[in-house]
């Protein structure tokens, strides 16, 4: 059997939420093939996941994990659990108490997931809007984005950071004293909404001090040497 085959492939897409999972990749320390995926650059496919991810799976999104058996899981929340499942051996990134359970993990991925994703999603359908309006219409698209910031988007995403904030407490790490699947589910959303300042995050200082101490953990710096690109301002 090739050696290929006994390892997991991860189908990794720049600027993308699979960073997430090469990140987890990283903390496992197991090996793993790495296939590198581009958005597309020009034309009808700008920014969207390019044909070849359909190959693999009919959704064409990434992340995509084939297993060391070839069975091809989608869904970050899905994969992060798998891997854990699979390969966390010692129980590192499983939670490290009885507060720190499955219910509470799946609790935040499920937030980090849906719950997050629909103001965020809505934050950047209007980014884009802004963005793609004609000149003579821009300032009309500008005031009523705004306008939906303030009274919807904007509150929602500061109910879910101030309740992410808190649920920090005094914990390094949403999972305790290691990061566990909620940590690595609930960095693509943070990541999304501060790159795109949709929100500050110096206004929810645990949040923001969680942050930096993922993205200092040697597993980050090497998943974004490994990947092809972070930079989730997306532009039409
Ligand atoms: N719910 C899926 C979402 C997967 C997804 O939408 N991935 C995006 C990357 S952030 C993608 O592949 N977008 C490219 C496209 O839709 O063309 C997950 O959790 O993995």
């Amino acid at each position: 059997m090739a050696d290929s085959e006994l390892k997991p492939t991860l189908h990794h897409l720049n600027n993308s939420q699979s960073q997430r999972i090469l990140w987890l990749l990283e903390e496992l320390d197991i090996p793993y093939n790495l296939s590198l995926h581009k958005r597309g650059e020009s034309g009808p496919n700008k920014a969207r996941a390019p044909p070849e991810l359909k190959e693999t799976h009919p959704l064409g999104k990434a992340p995509q994990l084939e297993t060391a058996d070839g069975r091809v899981v989608v869904e970050s929340l899905v994969i992060a659990r798998y891997l854990i499942e699979t390969y966390d051996k010692s129980g590192k990134f499983r939670g490290d108490s009885a507060a720190n359970d499955w219910i509470r993990d799946d609790e935040l991925c499920n937030l980090a997931s849906a719950t997050i994703s629909a103001p965020m999603t809505l934050e950047l359908v209007f980014n884009l809007l802004v963005q793609s309006s004609p000149f003579f219409i821009r300032p009309l698209v500008s005031v009523i984005h705004k306008q939906v910031y303030k009274a919807f988007t904007g509150p929602e995403l500061d109910l879910y950071f101030q309740y992410l904030n808190d649920q920090l407490g005094d914990q390094d790490y949403f999972m305790g004293t290691s990061p566990g699947r909620a940590d690595f589910i609930i960095s693509w959303p943070v990541d999304m909404c501060v790159q795109n300042q949709f929100v500050d995050l110096e206004k929810y200082p645990k949040l923001a001090v969680w942050s930096r101490r993922c993205q200092d953990r040697p597993a980050w710096k090497r998943s974004m040497e490994k990947g092809n690109g972070y930079s989730l301002q997306f532009k039409l």
